[in-house]
C-alpha cells in the first residue's frame, strides 16, 4: 500500500489525485491541517500493520521527532518521500527522503503538486502531457498566486474545489485528468459564473459598509506609522474582499476584516510600506507580509469593533460622472458627512487643495492620486455626484 499524508487545500489534495492516478487503488489518502498532521503521522508510525507501507508526505511538514522516526524507518529499508515547496521545510533536504524545492531553476515558484508530478513522471508512473499536465500547471499558478491578473482559470479551479463536496471534486476530476485537454463542464461553468456574480454583489455591499479609522503603529525598527485602516465585518470571501478593497481604496494602508462569529481577524494590504504580519503580532497573530490573521482579542475588539460601530462609512465614488471627473485641472470636488467640500486642482505643474473654500497652504502633490489619497484619508470625503453639484 501507499500511504499519502497531504495538506487539505487544492495543492495538497491534488497531490492525492496524482497518487491515485499513479498507483491506482492501492492507496490511502489522509488530508491534514497543520494542527493534526503530527498526531496522524505518529499514529501511523505506531501501527505495526502499516510497517511495510510506502509513505508520501506532500505540501506539509512534520515536527522534528517524527522526522527522526521517519528517518529510522528509511534507514531500515522503508520507502519514504517528503515532497514540499515551502521554504520553511528546507531542513528536510538533509534527509535522503526529503525533497523541498521552493523554485525551479528558471525562477518560477513551485507547488507541491507540480513537484510530485515531476517525481511521478520521472518514475514512469505518470505520462508527461495531456489534461493532467494542464491541471498541474493550474494548481501551481493558483497556489503560488502567479495566476493573479493573468490566469482566471486557475482561480476558477480553486473556486470549484471549494464549491463541490470533496468526494465529488475527486470523482469529477479523476477521469478528466486522463484526457487530452483540461476544461470545465458546462454545469461547472454555470456554477462558477453564479458564484462569481454572488461574490461581486457581496464585495460591493461590503465596500459600502466599510468604516475607516486611524491607528498609530510602531514597527520592529522603531518607526512610528499613522495607519489609515478600512474596517469591515465579513464571514466570506476574505481574500477576494481584502484584495478588492485594497485595490479600490489606495488611500488606505491596510484592510481589517472582522469575523465576530469565529472571533477571527484578517489583515490584508497591497502596499510595500506595510507588513501586516508585524501589525497582527500585537494581537498574537501572524502570517505573511501582505496577508495575516489573528484571533479577536479583547484589545482588538476595543480597537476595531467599537469605533467602527460608531462611525459612518465613507461613500464610494461614483463612476458615471461626466462633469465632476477626476484629474480635471480646473478642479475635482469631494464632500464628506459634515458637508465639507474639498477641491483638487492643478496649478504650476502641481495638484493643490482647497478645503471649505480656503486654499490648503504648504501642501501640493506631483500626482493626482496622491492628492486624492490625502483628501480621503484626512477629510473622509468622496467624489460629489454630478446631480448633487447641479442642485
Ligand atoms: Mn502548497
Amino acid at each position: 500500500m501507499i500511504q499519502l499524508f497531504s495538506h487539505n487545500d487544492l495543492d495538497g489534495k491534488s497531490c492525492g489525485l496524482l497518487i491515485k492516478l499513479a498507483y491506482g487503488e492501492k492507496v490511502m489518502l489522509t488530508y491534514c491541517t497543520h494542527d493534526n498532521i503530527n498526531p496522524l503521522v505518529e499514529q501511523f508510525l505506531d501501527d505495526p500493520r502499516q510497517k511495510k507501507n510506502e509513505v508520501y508526505i506532500t505540501d506539509i511538514a512534520v515536527k522534528d521527532d517524527l522526522a527522526a522516526r521517519l528517518d529510522e524507518r528509511y534507514q531500515n529499508g522503508g520507502k519514504i518521500h517528503l515532497i514540499d515547496h515551502h521554504a520553511t521545510a528546507l531542513h528536510f533536504n538533509a534527509y535522503e527522503w526529503g525533497s523541498v524545492v521552493p523554485r525551479y531553476e528558471d525562477g518560477r515558484l513551485t507547488a507541491a503538486t507540480s513537484l510530485l508530478y515531476d517525481h511521478l513522471v520521472e518514475k514512469g508512473l505518470l505520462k508527461d502531457g495531456g489534461a493532467l499536465k494542464e491541471y498541474v500547471e493550474l494548481v501551481r499558478l493558483y497556489d503560488t498566486w502567479e495566476w493573479f491578473g493573468n490566469n482566471e482559470t486557475a482561480k476558477r479551479l480553486n473556486d470549484l474545489f471549494f464549491l463541490l463536496p470533496q468526494d465529488k471534486f475527486e470523482e469529477q476530476m479523476l477521469p478528466r485528468l486522463q484526457g487530452d485537454h483540461f476544461e470545465f463542464s458546462e454545469t461547472e461553468e454555470t456554477i462558477l459564473n453564479m458564484e462569481e456574480d454572488n461574490r461581486k454583489a457581496y464585495i460591493n455591499k461590503k465596500q459600502k459598509q466599510m468604516v475607516e479609522i486611524w491607528d498609530k503603529f510602531t514597527d520592529k525598527e522603531g518607526t512610528e506609522h499613522d495607519y489609515k485602516i478600512g474596517v469591515v465585518h465579513a464571514e466570506q470571501h476574505q481574500s477576494e474582499l481584502g484584495n478588492e478593497l485594497n485595490r479600490t481604496n489606495p488611500h488606505l494602508d491596510l484592510i481589517v476584516i472582522l469575523n465576530a462569529g469565529n472571533k477571527r481577524i484578517g489583515y490584508r494590504t497591497i502596499h510595500e510600506h506595510v507588513d501586516v504580519s508585524q501589525y497582527a503580532k500585537q494581537f498574537n497573530g501572524g502570517g505573511h507580509p501582505k496577508a495575516s490573521g489573528s484571533t479577536m482579542t479583547p484589545d482588538a475588539f476595543e480597537k476595531f469593533v467599537i469605533p467602527a460601530f460608531k462611525d459612518q462609512p465613507r461613500r464610494p465614488d461614483v463612476h458615471n460622472n461626466e462633469e465632476n471627473v477626476k484629474e480635471n485641472p480646473k478642479g475635482t470636488r469631494y464632500i464628506n458627512h459634515q458637508r465639507e467640500v474639498t477641491s483638487i486642482y492643478h496649478e504650476d505643474g502641481e495638484w493643490k487643495l482647497e478645503h471649505k473654500n480656503n486654499i490648503v497652504e504648504n501642501l501640493s502633490f506631483a500626482d493626482f492620486q496622491e492628492a486624492e489619497n490625502h483628501v480621503k484619508r484626512h477629510y473622509n470625503s468622496w467624489l460629489i455626484k454630478d446631480d448633487d453639484l447641479r442642485n
